[in-house]
């Protein structure tokens, strides 16, 4: 960047210290929820003199590892942060607090807390104590940034999101293409990001590739399926989660597992009805924001979870991955063909994003 910027467009540099706030915050992706990724940088001079982000839920906030690391540097300084300071006592003490004991001068804010025990209140907070507040800068990147935090402080349901890969001449393909745990490569980013993903059983037992990235202490994403009968259930069961990462089971019907679970990160759920508001209801328990659905495989429960998203409004996302392949037309995928192509609607994708690279083609895109 240009220092000689600093003095001649303030707003400029706004955004690109806000950037730098998103950029930190997503060091945490996939490992903060139920909490949001915050970011926060301290600028003294046209310098940045602090940096922090939320790691996890229980640690700390952003904002106090940014302060940390800025020290009495932070006197007089300009905070930017993601997500707006909050004003409570959670697992951690108010931010607010944290800012106006360092005294900074400025406070830039992404966007405001949804969180209703938030939600302005530190703003407010920070301008009683005489410091200058704005908000709304990269406002559309912080709200991307946190998509699944903020549908679930509003609507109390995770973020759900639907996958599937078709093939040039139209087919869905079990396969996720070439390059898939590359670091950085576009299914295994998905991973990290989801803190759950719902999948068919048969992908676990075949261990038909859960890839998750190849980058060093890459979080391995929580795994969801359904077995109705014991047959799928022992032989999830007999996976060892070196191989699998952590599992959860969702039957209908009391089956003896024995020990094994606990043992081994699998762990089996009885529900009274197997449906898609159950297992969300389940997850969001869990404090999971975010969850993936991943159709591959004809599996009959998969094309009801799938019904059901759409019929049910549950659905806020998709993700289509065309893939460079002229094939697919066994019979393999049939009746999840069926049920994409038969669930009519008539409704709208909005905001669509093409991501194209020589591997695939994704399109992603919101209800
Ligand atoms: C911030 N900076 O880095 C985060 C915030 O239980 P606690 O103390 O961790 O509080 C969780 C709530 O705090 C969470 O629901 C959200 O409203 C806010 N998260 N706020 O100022 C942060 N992670
Ligand atoms: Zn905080």
């Amino acid at each position: 960047r240009c220092g000689g910027m600093a003095q001649n467009n303030e707003n400029d540099d706004d955004g690109f210290y806000m950037r730098r706030c998103v950029e930190l915050a997503r060091k945490a992706i996939g490992r903060t929820s139920p909490n949001p990724m915050v970011g926060c940088v301290i600028v003294k001079d046209g310098k940045i003199v602090g940096e922090g982000f939320h790691p996890k839920a229980g640690q700390p906030h952003g904002e106090v590892f940014a302060l940390r690391d800025a020290g009495d540097l932070a006197e007089n300084a300009t905070a930017y942060v993601s997500l707006e300071p909050c004003n409570h006592y959670g697992r951690t003490p108010p931010c607010t607090e944290a800012m106006i004991k360092a005294k900074v001068k400025k406070v830039v804010v992404g966007m405001v807390d949804p969180n209703p025990i938030v939600a302005s209140k530190g703003l407010d907070k920070l301008r009683d104590a005489g410091i200058n507040v704005t908000v709304g800068v990269e406002e559309e990147l912080c709200k991307r940034l946190n998509e699944a935090y903020i549908h679930q402080m509003l609507t109390g349901k995770p973020f759900l999101t639907l996958r599937y890969s078709l093939s040039v001449n139209g087919n869905v393909l079990d396969q996720l293409g070439e390059g898939v745990t590359e670091a950085g490569g576009y299914y295994s980013q998905l991973l990290q990001e989801h803190d759950a993903v719902i999948l068919s059983p048969t992908l676990l037992i075949d261990k038909l590739s859960i890839p998750a990235s190849q980058e060093p202490g890459a979080k391995q994403p929580l795994l969801i399926t359904i077995a109705r009968n014991p047959s799928p259930l022992t032989r999830i069961l007999a996976l060892s989660t070196e191989e699998t990462a952590n599992v959860i089971i969702f039957t209908d019907k009391e089956m003896d597992v024995g020990d094994i679970t606990a043992q081994q990160g699998i762990e089996t759920v009885v529900l009274d009805q197997i449906n898609l508001n159950a297992i969300l209801e389940y997850c969001k328990r869990q404090g999971f924001c975010s969850v993936l659905l991943d159709l591959r495989g004809s599996f009959g429960d998969l094309e009801e979870l799938l019904k059901e998203s759409i019929e049910q409004n549950l659905l806020q996302k998709i993700v289509m991955e065309i893939l460079p392949i002229w094939g697919g037309s066994d019979s393999d995928n049939e009746n999840l063909q069926v049920a994409i192509k038969s669930l009519d609607r008539g409704l709208k994708v909005k905001n669509l994003q093409p991501i194209i690279s020589d591997k695939k083609i994704v399109l992603e895109g919101y209800l």
